[in-house]
């Protein structure tokens, strides 16, 4: 496998398992401040994120070069609020996608085309990640703090959560 490319699919596995770990742990507090549909739907994220990190271990290994399991950081425990806890998940989702998208390039660059339409999913993936992030930012931004509205938002996030449980037809996501 070209090394430049490995060395790049093995930076984006740090951080598709960071994106898993920092989900992780706003879930975690989501659910200890009572804000159980949201924490469904962030348990969820977590264990999607951990998919996109296993896709990439796979591809390397599959094709003879060695994938690394990294170290990660211990993400934050406290978070200010669930506008705060949407607003670093879109921010990090930005950065993913900018790391994706200099994967792209890379690929590019090294002609390998194999890679590069392999990664072509996760481009398309960063772009519906990083549209459902905005419109829940929007929707608590027009809710404000109100009790009522973050019942109904958090009611909402787990009925979405639900209908969108992997099955076996799109469990490639
Ligand atoms: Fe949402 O980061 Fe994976 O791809």
């Amino acid at each position: 496998m070209n090394t430049r490319v490995q060395k790049a699919i093995n930076d984006q596995i740090l951080k598709e398992a960071s994106s898993s770990y920092f989900y992780l742990a706003m879930a975690s507090w989501s659910e200890n401040h009572g804000l159980n549909g949201t924490a469904k739907f962030l348990y969820a994220q977590s264990d999607e994120e951990r998919f996109h990190m296993l896709k990439l271990v796979k591809f390397i290994n599959e094709r003879g070069g060695k994938a690394i399991i990294p170290a990660i950081e211990q993400p934050p425990v406290e978070f200010d609020n669930l506008e705060k806890v949407f607003e670093l998940l879109l921010e990090h989702e930005i950065g993913v996608t900018e790391s994706i998208n200099n994967l792209v390039d890379i690929c590019l660059q090294e002609k390998d085309y194999s890679t590069h339409n392999f990664v072509q999913w996760y481009v398309s993936e960063q772009l519906e990640e990083e549209a459902s992030a905005r419109g829940i930012l929007d929707k608590l931004k027009l809710i404000d703090g109100d009790k009522g509205g973050m019942y109904m938002f958090d009611r909402d996030l787990e009925k979405s959560t639900i209908l969108n449980v992997p099955t076996e037809t799109n469990s490639a996501k």
